[in-house]
């Protein structure tokens, strides 16, 4: 059976299209959901929001056992999160971080992420596409 991708997504990212447009766009969470099933209909897509440190860690226990892939865009605690980093270190498949924004360009506060240590590759500032 093929293994669901996990999209995660941390906090304040149910807020996305309602604030800030300039950075981060007019796409609601709900519509890059169904962007993203479009995108791989054939393809199981475990797709979760959440403001909770600890949720995002349990989730990525589970992508452990039960996932083929993650997407993550783990918000603020790309530059603050040791125990993220800690969780993905153990995930076998692909990890995929992920930011609407390109962090890049932004303040420095936002230049240094614990989350790319592990990525296998980083896609950042393309928007909700
Ligand atoms: O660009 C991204 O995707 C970010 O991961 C978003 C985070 C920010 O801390 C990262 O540097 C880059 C912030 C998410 C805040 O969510 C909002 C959603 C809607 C409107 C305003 C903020």
């Amino acid at each position: 059976m093929t293994k669901p991708i996990y999209v995660l997504n941390g906090p304040n990212l149910n807020r996305l299209g309602k604030r800030e447009p300039e950075i981060y766009g007019r796409t609601t969470l709900q519509e890059v959901e169904v962007m993203c099933r479009a995108a791989a209909p054939e393809h199981p897509i475990e797709f979760r929001q959440t403001h909770r440190e600890y949720q995002l860690i349990d989730w990525i226990h589970e992508a452990i056992e039960e996932g083929g892939g993650i997407i993550i865009n783990p918000a603020a605690y790309t530059f603050t999160s040791l125990a993220i980093l800690d969780a993905l270190k153990m995930f076998p498949g692909p990890v995929i971080e992920l930011h609407i924004s390109n962090i890049h360009r932004r303040e420095a506060l936002y230049h240094h992420s614990y989350v790319s240590k592990v990525a296998t590759a980083v896609v950042a500032g393309l928007g909700a596409n």
